[in-house]
This record gives structure tokens, sequence and C-alpha cells, in this order.
């Protein structure tokens, strides 16, 4: 285990020393130099890697391109999600026409930049193509929602870290969203879907992710009662992602204890899609509490921001992300940081 300074060395003016200070001073400034742990908790990645965390954001194809974007992801984060590119309407608009382009370049950006990644989604109710929603039978539907699992999960076998296999399938009140999945093929979809995910890549882990799950409530207790099931009959489950799309000064008082609920079932939990509403020192103590939590979990993997920048995320008016749409670093990202410990 690498120590890590827990503050930054000062500079020292060399013409105000005698020199057998100065050249002392050289040679540590050197060593600190040479030592990767000198810079660890500089950034996002290092200061989350101490804790043996990743950070990732969600990324868009089309802002690879912008230098400043594609620099700040470079340097501050260890993982991505495609944000948009591997949904269903993208990658199979029509029935069994793939179309990977977009979600290809993002993922050969991440691995050459040594990011994990995270994939998103296989079977969600939104950004769906008409041709899905439009099948009528049952078991058409459960053919074509295997196929496409096959093909999409299959095409990126051996590079994806977790898989979001289901997306939003619950109400808030704990019941089944009626999805289209829901309603032609019944409560089995869920684990029909982990299975075929399975046999497409046995190596991938596979969760189920959704939003309004931070704390214990009606919806995050349905959660736990399928992925206990699961768990209890051996349909492949390996992880529960919490999106944590937060307003300001709402992170459950029990965020913790519910993570760790689900850890103890024997699955790894991500925070997944973290964005918090506000500014200033709220937003910043609201960002450290998601991390603190997640670090005192050890089955909380991986934080994943939805977004690089406030200017282009989906809920840009709330400026809910670490890095304000100039690229400059907020008062949450330096939170973060030290509620990593760095
Ligand atoms: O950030 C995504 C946005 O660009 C899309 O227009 C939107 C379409 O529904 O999906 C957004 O991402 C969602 C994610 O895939 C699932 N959880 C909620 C996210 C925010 O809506």
């Amino acid at each position: 285990m690498i120590k890590i300074p827990r503050t930054p060395r000062r500079r020292t003016t060399r013409s105000a020393l005698p020199s057998a200070v100065t050249a002392v001073v050289a040679v540590a400034a050197l060593s600190v130099a040479a030592t990767p742990a000198a810079n660890a908790a500089s950034t996002l990645k290092s200061a989350a890697a101490s804790k043996g965390k990743t950070f990732g954001a969600a990324v868009a194809n089309y802002h690879l391109g912008e230098s400043q974007y594609a620099s700040t992801l470079d340097t501050e984060f260890s993982g991505v999600t495609p944000e948009n590119e591997m949904k269903w309407d993208t990658t199979e608009p029509s029935r069994g026409s793939f179309n990977f382009g977009a979600a290809d370049s993002i993922v050969a950006h991440a691995q050459s930049h040594g990011m994990k990644i995270r994939g998103h989604t296989l079977v969600w109710h939104n950004q769906l193509p008409g041709w899905v929603s439009g099948i009528s039978s049952g078991s058409d539907l459960n053919n074509a929602m295997t196929n496409h699992i096959a093909q999409v999960a299959g095409h990126y076998r051996g590079k994806i870290w977790y898989w979001d296999v289901v997306n939003e399938a619950f109400n808030e009140d704990g019941s089944r969203r009626q999805s289209v999945f829901q309603q032609r093929i019944g409560n089995a979809y869920i684990e029909n879907a982990f299975r075929a995910a399975h046999s497409a890549d046995p190596n991938a882990k596979l969760c189920y992710n959704d939003y309004n799950t931070d704390g214990q409530n009606a919806k995050s207790n349905a959660i736990y009662a399928m992925v206990q099931d699961f768990k209890n009959r051996g349909v492949p489950i390996d992880c529960v992602g919490f999106q944590s799309h937060l307003g300001s000064n709402q992170v459950p008082g029990d965020y913790q204890a519910n993570l760790q609920r689900f850890a103890n079932l024997g699955v790894d939990v991500n925070i997944t899609e973290l964005d918090i509403a506000g500014s200033g020192q709220q937003q910043a103590d609201d960002y450290a509490k998601v991390v603190r939590a997640c670090v005192a979990v050890s089955r909380c993997t991986s934080i994943t921001t939805w977004g690089v920048t406030d200017k282009y995320s989906w809920r840009s008016g709330s400026t809910p992300l670490l890095f304000d749409g100039n690229y400059a670093k907020k008062q949450a990202y330096y939170s973060v940081i030290s509620a990593f410990g760095g």
C-alpha cells in the first residue's frame, strides 16, 4: 500500500536557503517528484484509488473531440459509462440490424486510457425503438430481448466491468413498472435478461440499476427482495446500481446503511449516475456524504458521476457535477477528494 502525503509539499525558495539545506531540499523534492504517490490524491481517480475504488463519468461520444472535455476525462476519471450509445435505440434501431459505432469509439477511448467500462443498459423502457414496443406476443418479445442481449453483450464480451442489465423496472411504491417487457413477458423478464447476459459475457458483473433507491423505501425494499430471491435461486446477479440523482440537501440519512444491506446479500454496490443539485458548501457537503458512505462499504467498488461538466449535464440548470461549464473544479470536487482521505 502506498502512503499518500496528507498535504502537498510547499515550494521552498532556493535563494533564501544556505546551500547545504538547498541540496537536501533538492534531493527531497526529486524523490517526491519520482514517487507516484506524491500526487496520488490530486485527482478524483487517484483519490478514489487510494481507497480501492474507481471514479467514473458518463461520457457522450460526440464530446470526445472537444479537447478540454477529453483531457478532463482522461486526467480525472478511471471509469466510463456511455451515456446513450449502448442503449437499444442506438444499438438495434431496427430488428436484427446492429450499430455499434459510437459505443465502440467510447470503448476504444476507455481502453487506450486504462479506464474501466460500465455497460449501460441492455433492457430499459426508455430509448426503446418502436419495433420493440410493437411486439405483441410475449414469447416473441422474450426472443427479441434475449437476442438483443446476446448480440450487444456478446459484441463487448470481455471488455465490460459491470453491465446494467435491467434499468428502472420498479415503481416508487415497489410494484413492477408496467413496461412492455413486464406486460408481455411478465415478472420473469428480469431474470431471463440476467441469464442471457451471463451467457453472452460470463466475466462481466451484472447489475440491476435504478433511481430513488438511495435510502430504505418501498422501491429499494422491492429491489432488495428481488436480489435476495435471485441469490437464493442462483439467478446470476452481481451488483446493484444506485443512480443517486439527488436534489440539494437530499442525501438520505441511511444512505450508507442502505448500500450495506445490499452488500450483505453478496452483491457489489455501485453509485452509477451521481449528480447533486446546488452549489458551494451545500453541494460539497452532499457529495462528501455520498463518497464517505461508499468508502465505508467495502463492496462499494465504483462511483460514477453522470457527466463530466455542468454544461453537458442532462440537468445542467441544477449545476450538479464536479466541473463547471468552463471545466473549473468546483468546491464539491475538492470535498470529494478529501472525503476519500486525500
Ligand atoms: O443522460 C441521458 C440523456 O442524455 C438522455 O436524453 C436520457 C433519455 O432518457 O437518458 C439520460 O440518462 C438516463 C440514464 O440512461 C438512466 N437513468 C436516468 C438518466 C437521466 O435521465
